[in-house]
């Protein structure tokens, strides 16, 4: 088994944060053709996007089938809890996610430059995060952990977007309230995510990638001024 990908990505972090907690040992490989457009990547993985893991030949693309696919045949942790409701819970999570609070992410991207910021976009955006984030806030269980007391793949789908969220939005739109630094249910579940060794450590390495990524935008932006 091979993970196609990079720790750049959320996606690729969903799974490999799902990979430590169950103590998977799954090698990240080059991305053939070295990009998720090469034609090389693209004849394995017609969707053209990272991660994908390679089972036997076979091709299995999207994080969320990933890591669903890692919890039935990787043994070690469990990465969904045992009771049904909880186990949905673990899974609307990461759903919430994908659905409802990345789609905004990538707005607050396109107005990272104050120069050329516009107001009304990112009001709009904001709106659609707190609103994703009210969902996740809504859902999750008890604790405090998105579901009881250890991760799922709820946190690991809702961990790394988080922390690309801190970097990307908190950071830069000062007006925008973090409340991963609150005392609400975020703020609960984000000090689980940071006691947990395998969490941490995945969700910090991701976001140094993160980081790099940002410097090289504002280099960017400053040599466009
Ligand atoms: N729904 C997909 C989303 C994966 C995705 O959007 N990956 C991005 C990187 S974060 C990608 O590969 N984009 C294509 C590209 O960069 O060319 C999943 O959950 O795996």
């Amino acid at each position: 088994m091979k993970l196609y990908g990079a720790l750049a990505s959320p996606y690729v972090t969903r799974v490999v944060m799902l990979a430590r907690i169950k103590g998977i040992d799954l090698e990240l490989a080059e991305l053939p053709g070295g990009s998720p457009r090469s034609p090389e990547y693209v004849a394995f993985n017609p969707i053209a996007k990272i991660p994908s893991l390679e089972v036997d030949g076979h091709c299995l693309p999207e994080s969320e089938v990933i890591c669903e696919y890692l919890e039935e045949v990787g043994g070690g942790a469990p990465g969904l809890p045992v009771d049904p409701l909880e186990r949905a819970t673990a899974r609307l999570v990461s759903r919430i996610v994908d659905l409802y609070v990345a789609p905004c992410t990538s707005d607050f991207f396109r107005q990272m430059n104050p120069a050329t910021r516009d107001q009304a976009a990112v009001d709009a955006a904001t709106a659609e995060l707190n609103k994703g984030l009210g969902f996740l806030e809504h859902f999750m269980g008890n604790g405090p952990f998105a579901v009881g007391d250890v991760p799922t793949i709820g946190d690991c789908a809702a961990a790394p977007y988080l922390m690309l969220i801190r970097k990307i939005v908190f950071a830069n739109f000062s007006e925008i309230a973090d409340p991963t630094k609150g005392d609400g249910r975020l703020g609960t579940w984000w000090t689980a995510i940071m006691s947990d060794d395998a969490c941490r450590n995945t969700v910090e390495e991701y976001g140094k990638a993160v980081d790099g990524f940002m410097q090289a935008m504002a280099a960017r932006i400053t040599a466009q001024a």
